[in-house]
């Protein structure tokens, strides 16, 4: 059947209204034949299976979903899997691709016969999801995933997803067709600084709790090792690691990975690497036998770090054992995924790159929380990868936005809309109040300026409305009013929303300064109309006047501040909760300013019309430094932290430039490293003329870099920092502040 002939027949059956339950099943399934025959879903079956399917994780799946489920109903369920009898009848229909499966549905039975059991499964779940809403379709389906790996790699920095959270993901993830989740977190201890050290029992059974949901949601549970940062090239450490497996394998884990990500020294050698992961490969996974093969996440795991002349990836694809998957995140840290992305990186490897994909991860954009559709990855490269998977953000439910997309471009990849799956995902996650929450999420899609450069559509649909606003016309100031009042009708139905409330927790600090945008919205485009009104007294309440107005709009601007540095609501490491950055703020923010100037100049006044306005200005001939926003919070001036390895170039330097001169009252930053200030210069601009000032440790443990005394009271408009080693400096940017007087 040709797949495009049948996409345009759902397309227009969705155009006469008709309910096409079939578009309710995420993933998209490959191949579909429906005429919008639409019935009552059934509320109980019978299931017709052979016996050894009558138990197990596929046949709970199919109870847990019809508890009243009973042998007498009238609907019935065949299930079975290629050679079972009782789907033998299909067995030309059941395409032979892993995890496939064909169905075929009618308003009396349906079959289910799956290539495998997880096609069976998959079967299964598209058969509940068309039954989601109450009704089923009469149809046949023939479907199989296009990537063979897909999932999620909880692989980011910040507070680790707790165990609710991974249990509800392992479920999302089996009803979304996902079989890969790679355990990572950054800051679980026992994965990266202690990875030697086995978890203690609490944390150990709560592993062992994971493995048995994952299994039972079709997903293979992977835990991964990050031993680089202070592994030895010797027998012990390798029979340490190799222990530590021992006692996750004891614990049920049957799929590792290890991780050689954001380290540097000896950790990174790529011929110590593929060894010990061939020494793995060799005595652990085979000798095991029941153990899925290796993925391993390499130091340079995108390109815009790979060294070519020492050549290290080339000597991973040459050493490492065939079967080894080898993790990549594209051409840059956050990047998307096309086709000469894979060709430069799988010829280097001699396998298929296994994508690690940073999105929707938040870690380096803490400020944001990002609510926006997966898209731009290429449509064309399902034969070019071996696996696919996102890293999330720390907030596990509202990430399943993007991870609905992944899962279903990862499945059927060439048939992928990424907007149509957002609309769906949106009533997946949230079917009590979907318009609320898309109203919202509007304004929740882009990270703002970050250092690694990546940006996401957001604001499009106001851009017009905006620029007509800001050239005067009054319906379009109009509307900006109605937008904002729609950005807080929705935080307010939100806010009040008990049907997820693992949501709403995650995103109540951005809903907060939702409504406080909304307000401010509403305000500004009163200004604006004020201002052009001659005798505004008259035209409102006497109370309600411009003066007034812009009062309010100081205090809104303030209560946002208040809000980013809230220390209950803000992220412990860095300032702000930013909604709408893209479009709606800096709108507002020029109707702002526009509105103050216009009444100004006509009532000879003279109000502030800075609305938000940062004097710094940051630049570094050190790549990755370049991009790193620069953050004021009241007298502390703050450069935004980097996660990853900084490769500081000997005579590499970081500037920062201010508008007007500063006093300085104090000065730390932290480089990850000890007794590294020696390497670096501090120097500021002062009456025309760079002055060093000293840098020091306090104590030989402790990385923070102190300024010398000199500093108090310094005024100057510049300050740079500069490696003077005569060397590359590794370090981390974990932080750098500086105090104004
Ligand atoms: C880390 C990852 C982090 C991500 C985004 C990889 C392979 N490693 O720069 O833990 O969440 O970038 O900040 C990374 O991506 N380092």
């Amino acid at each position: 059947m040709n797949k495009k002939i049948l996409a345009l027949g759902l397309m227009l059956m969705a155009g006469t209204g008709s309910y096409a339950q079939v578009s309710l099943v995420n993933p998209v399934p490959q191949e579909v034949e429906a005429r919008g025959e639409i019935f009552d879903a059934p509320a109980q079956w019978k299931i017709n299976a052979g016996k050894e399917r009558l138990s197990g994780y596929i046949y709970d799946a199919l109870m847990t979903a019809a508890p009243e489920a009973v042998k007498k109903a009238d609907f019935k369920i065949t299930i079975g899997v290629r050679g079972d009898s009782k789907v033998n009848k299909y067995k030309k229909q059941i395409p032979a691709k892993s995890e496939g499966y064909f169905m075929k549905v009618t308003d009396k039975e349906a079959v289910i016969a799956g290539n495998d059991e997880k096609g069976l499964y998959y079967g299964v779940q598209t058969l509940l999801g068309m039954m989601k809403e109450g009704r089923l379709e009469a149809c046949t389906i023939t479907d199989w995933p296009d990537v063979p790996f897909r999932g999620t790699v909880e692989g980011f920095y910040g507070t680790p997803w707790s165990h609710e959270a991974r249990k509800s993901q392992l479920e999302f993830y089996g009803r979304n067709k996902m079989n890969v989740y790679i355990y990572g977190p950054k800051d679980d201890p026992w994965h990266r600084d202690k990875w030697r050290e086995p978890y203690p029992e609490a944390e150990a059974g709560r592993i062992a709790e994971l493995v048995e949901v994952a299994k039972k949601n079709g997903v293979n549970f992977y835990w991964a090792i990050h031993p680089g940062v202070d592994i030895k090239w010797n027998d012990e450490d390798r029979d340490k690691l190799i222990a530590k497996f021992e006692v996750m394998y004891q614990l049920g884990v049957r799929s590792f990975a290890v991780f050689f990500d954001d380290i540097w020294g000896e950790g990174t050698k790529a011929d110590k690497q593929a060894a010990l992961l061939n020494y793995i490969d060799d005595n652990f996974v085979k000798a095991k036998k029941d153990v899925a093969p290796l993925i391993l996440c390499p130091t340079e795991y995108n390109k815009g770090w790979a060294n070519e002349e020492k050549g290290y990836l080339r000597t991973l694809g040459k050493n490492l054992n065939k079967g080894i998957e080898v993790m990549w995140t594209g051409n840059s840290v956050v990047a998307c995924i096309d086709k000469p992305t894979m060709e430069w990186i799988n010829e280097r490897i001699q396998r298929k790159g296994y994508i690690w994909l940073n999105f929707p991860v938040n870690d380096f954009v803490r400020d944001h929380i990002l609510m926006g559709p997966a898209y731009g990855n290429g449509l064309d490269i399902a034969g070019d990868v071996s696996g696919f998977v996102s890293n999330p953000m720390e907030y596990a439910e509202t990430s399943k936005i993007s991870l609905y997309g992944i899962a279903d471009y990862c499945w059927n990849m060439e048939a992928y809309d990424y907007q149509s799956n957002w609309e769906k995902s949106i009533k997946d996650i949230l079917p009590s109040n979907p318009k609320a929450l898309r109203t919202f999420a509007l304004y929740n899609k882009d990270l703002g300026p970050n250092g690694h450069g990546f940006r996401r559509e957001e604001g499009d649909e106001l851009k017009d409305m905006a620029e007509a606003a800001l050239s005067g016309d009054q319906y379009a100031i109009a509307m900006i009013n109605v937008t904002c009042n729609e950005l807080e009708v929705a935080c307010d139905i939100l806010l009040n929303d008990n049907t997820n409330p693992q949501l709403i927790h995650e995103l109540r600090p951005w809903i907060i300064q939702g409504k406080n945008i909304s307000a401010y919205g509403r305000t500004v485009a009163l200004m604006r109309m004020m201002a052009e009104i001659k005798d505004y007294s008259s035209a409102t309440s006497p109370f309600i006047n411009f003066e007034n107005l812009y009062k309010q709009a100081r205090s809104l601007q303030k209560q946002m501040f208040d809000l980013e540095n809230n220390k209950a609501m803000r992220h412990p490491y860095q300032i702000g909760t930013k909604v709408g950055t893209k479009v709606l703020m800096p709108t507002l923010n020029k109707l702002f300013a526009q509105a103050t100037e216009k009444f100004n100049a006509k009532n000879g006044t003279n109000y502030d019309t800075t609305a938000e306005y940062n004097p710094y200005k940051l630049t570094s001939t050190v790549t990755q430094l370049a991009l790193l926003p620069v953050k004021i919070n009241g007298d502390v001036v703050e450069i935004t932290p980097a996660l990853e390895v900084i490769n500081w170039q000997d005579g590499g330097e970081l500037l920062l430039e201010s508008e007007t001169p500063v006093t300085f009252q104090g000065m730390d930053f932290n480089f990850g490293v000890n007794e590294v200030a020696k390497h670096f210069r501090l120097e500021l601009f002062v009456n025309g003329a760079w002055k060093e000032v000293g840098l020091l440790h306090y104590n030989a443990n402790d990385p923070v870099i102190h300024t010398g005394n000199e500093l108090g009271g310094m005024t100057a408009t510049k300050l740079r920092i500069t490696n003077k080693s005569g060397a590359e400096q590794k370090v981390y940017f974990k932080n750098f502040r500086f105090i104004r007087r």
